[in-house]
């Protein structure tokens, strides 16, 4: 089971071991349409009200939710495989349903639409609030479509949600599979990659022996649920590993990538630096292979429990970074506790 490796693989790390633009949509520049016109089936009014009550953590209603995913849906299936994207652009690891310091990110990066963001998936599974997370993301992305780009990671994905506790989150929040499956539809519109200035291809995890030029990941069918193997399962799911060619992955799915293989695609392709996500890092973030792979991890104190710091990466439009570290949110920031589900037996 591909699946019990990953989750092997998690319970390793937690316990200690570490290694482990170009759209083109008018109105969406954030100033150019007025709270009381219509915007893709709900006023901008709505959505901004929305967005405030998920910036405290509110849930949404279920009808609301549908009618959230199914214009995220409209514009993200209009986004290509691979975005282009200009700098300046802040770029960001897994968010993991951390809910409390997806905001302190937001809040020492810059809120939307002031600042510019890419983040490379992981936004659900593992902490308390995969729903909120998700939903703000989504919502702030109908709300400003050219300043918030999310691509795919290997948790947005049906199978992986419903080990990983989206699943029995969205179950225990509305009591029905309606906001999940919705959610699920989403992922399956997600983007698979960005590249910045045309230097910087950004994926949430690597590499693939069967992709040679990132044309090729244009000319993926990427609206799917994401697959056991192949170029868009590898895209989501490999590691870089101080080996040579490609390597198996412990993970059961996608593959381990060399420096080599590194050198070639950034050659073929004129890109000097993959950025990805995908991987614990305790320092938030860190440099592999002379500086040709970067991972960017935004999750800190990853799993309320593992004590890491988080990073975020600010790409200028002269090709400076500047990172930003960040702890988790302080405890007086977090709200109160999530509320206890009733027992079955209650009800
Ligand atoms: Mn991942």
């Amino acid at each position: 089971m591909k699946w019990l490796a990953d989750q092997f693989k998690m319970t390793l790390k937690i316990d200690g071991d570490h290694d482990g633009t170009s759209n083109d949509y008018s109105n969406s520049n954030g100033d150019d349409f007025s709270g009381l016109e219509n915007f893709r089936g709900c006023t901008v009014g709505e959505l901004e009200g929305q967005i405030e009550r998920l910036m405290r953590c509110e849930t949404l209603t279920e009808n609301e939710v549908k009618s959230l995913c199914s214009k995220a849906k409209e514009i993200l299936i209009q986004e290509g495989n691979v975005q282009n994207i200009d700098a300046p652009v802040t770029i960001c690891g897994d968010v993991h349903g951390q809910f409390y310091d997806l905001l302190e990110l937001f809040r020492v990066g810059g809120h939307v639409p002031d600042t510019n963001y890419l983040f490379m998936g992981d936004f659900v599974d593992r902490g308390f609030y995969s729903v909120e997370t998700f939903l703000l993301l989504l919502a702030l992305k109908v709300r400003y479509p050219d300043r918030i780009m999310l691509i795919r990671g290997n948790h947005e994905s049906r199978q992986i949600t419903q080990v990983y506790g989206f699943y029995d989150e969205c179950i225990r929040k509305y009591g029905s599979v309606v906001v999940w499956r919705c959610c699920t539809e989403v992922f399956d519109c997600l983007s698979l990659a960005a590249v910045v200035n045309g230097h910087v291809f950004c994926v949430h995890g690597g590499l693939s022996p069967s992709i040679q030029t990132i044309d090729q990941i244009r000319s993926i069918d990427r609206k799917q649920e994401v697959p056991h193997d192949g170029p868009m399962c590898d895209l989501l799911w490999s590691d870089p590993d101080d080996t040579c060619g490609f390597g198996v992955s412990p993970r059961g799915a996608g593959y381990l990538f060399g420096g080599d293989v590194v050198e070639t695609f950034n050659t073929a392709n004129g890109v000097d630096l993959i950025c990805r996500a995908h991987q614990l890092v305790m320092e938030g973030y860190k440099w592999h292979f002379n500086e040709s792979v970067l991972t960017v991890w935004s999750a800190p104190n990853y799993c309320y429990r593992c004590g890491n710091v988080a990073a975020i990466l600010e790409l200028d439009e002269l090709q400076g970074k500047e990172f930003t570290i960040f702890e988790a949110a302080p405890q007086e920031n977090r709200g109160a506790p999530a509320k206890k589900p009733q027992p079955d037996y209650f009800l």
